[in-house]
């Protein structure tokens, strides 16, 4: 609740884009509380943040716990820092307990899990595991033109580590289910199987921009027009690969974007998620073929394959919330995480917790103390299994 106060909206919810200054402040303070915990901060080149509890072993793999500080811009106070703060009161408990693990934990918070200032999304994750280059990301821009080197520099987290893969023991990552299932299964915590693939396009259509008044209808260039049709035969292709896609319209952006001015431009986002990356690829060319018909270009924002997490992870977390007592399910996220990325590097396990209504990515999000403490518990106990090896 305290860190909600970065970033926070008048609706009860938090505004943190990736870089902003609400960021900037939101790291300092979870740099600050890692600190007065006794772990040792590193920044990478990307702005990740690594918080380091030492182990008796120092040869040994630490274990991650991680998640990202960053938020959609109505987003809710829960959607990543849970699992920051989380992982952080697993220091803490182990701390007040006097517990030595013989594995360091570390605690990582990625830069820009959420890729809504800067696409595509868990860019930092990705440079980490090696899915992104380093160049590449860091030229990535807002829509205002800055980029994310930029930004770094500005807010002061322009680290000097390099962003890449060390030897990881485990990496567990405790995130909201954003999602409906838990809660209307009434299972306090979901032991995640994978993430589904996810393409992030946008279709641009050209038009001529015009005079809303003198332009006869029959002789407009209206993308508008065009649009409505397109999407209208979308969501109705889209169902054919029900009840697992998703195909979300966040953003159409006409310009320039005036009352009286016919659009010259109608800009589209697409966002098509489904759990098989061979049907996220035949919508995609449905796409490409719908830019085809209608003289649009579609560009391609983001290609993330569909992820399924290790056996070893899903063990180690169902274990954890079997050492805890809390009723578990497993099942699939339809969100991206930046477990995704770090289940190339490292044997990776995602706790789910229930939020209300399955709400997220909205100002009203919100968990209750008991599924936030039962989740923290299953994340002590998965770190615990690997990094108290004996
Ligand atoms: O888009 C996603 O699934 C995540 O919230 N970045
Ligand atoms: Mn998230
Ligand atoms: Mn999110």
């Amino acid at each position: 609740m305290a860190m909600a106060q970065f970033g926070a909206t008048p609706n009860g919810g938090v505004c943190r884009l990736a870089l902003s200054d609400a960021d900037k402040a939101a790291r300092d303070q979870f740099v600050r509380w890692c600190e007065a915990a006794g772990c040792a901060i590193t920044i990478d080149q990307m702005g990740n943040i690594f918080a380091r509890r030492a182990g008796k072993r120092v040869d040994s793999p630490p274990v991650m716990a991680c998640s990202h500080l960053d938020s959609v811009p109505t987003g809710g106070k829960f959607d990543g820092t849970l699992g920051v703060l989380a992982a952080l009161e697993v220091v803490e408990t182990l701390n007040d307990s006097q517990v030595a693990t013989d594995a360091p934990i570390v605690i990582a918070s990625w830069t820009n899990e959420e890729g809504v200032r800067f696409a595509p999304a868990m860019i930092a994750s990705g440079v980490f595991a090696g899915i992104f280059d380093l160049e590449f990301a860091l030229g990535r821009v807002d829509k205002d033109g800055r980029n994310i080197r930029q930004e770094l520099q500005r807010i002061g987290y322009a680290g000097t580590a390099e962003c890449q893969r060390w030897p990881l023991g485990a990496v567990f990552e405790l995130h909201i289910e954003q999602g409906p299932v838990l809660e209307a299964a009434g299972k306090q915590v979901g032991i995640v199987t994978g993430v589904p693939a996810i393409r992030w396009m946008r279709l641009v259509l050209e038009g001529q921009e015009a005079h809303a008044g003198s332009t006869p209808m029959h002789l407009r260039r209206d993308p508008v027009r065009a649009a409505v049709a397109i999407l209208q035969n979308a969501y109705d292709y889209i169902k054919r690969f029900l009840p697992d896609a998703r195909f979300t319209v966040g953003n159409l952006l006409a310009e320039p974007g005036v009352v009286n001015t016919i659009p010259g431009k109608l800009a589209i986002t697409l966002d098509v998620r489904h759990p098989s990356d061979k049907v996220v690829t035949e919508i995609e060319q449905w796409w490409h073929r719908v830019a085809r018909d209608n003289g649009a270009i579609l560009e391609k924002l983001w290609v993330s394959p569909s992820v399924q997490f290790s056996p070893e992870g899903i063990t180690a977390v169902e274990k954890a919330a079997n050492v805890v007592g809390a009723s578990a399910m497993h099942l699939g996220s339809g969100a991206g995480h930046d477990a995704v990325h770090l289940t190339r590097v490292a044997p990776t396990g995602m706790i789910f917790i229930p939020c209300k209504g399955g709400l997220s990515h909205n100002e009203a999000e919100s968990i209750t103390p008991q599924d936030a403490a039962t989740g923290a518990n299953v994340l002590l106990h998965a770190i615990l299994q690997v990094a108290q090896l004996v």
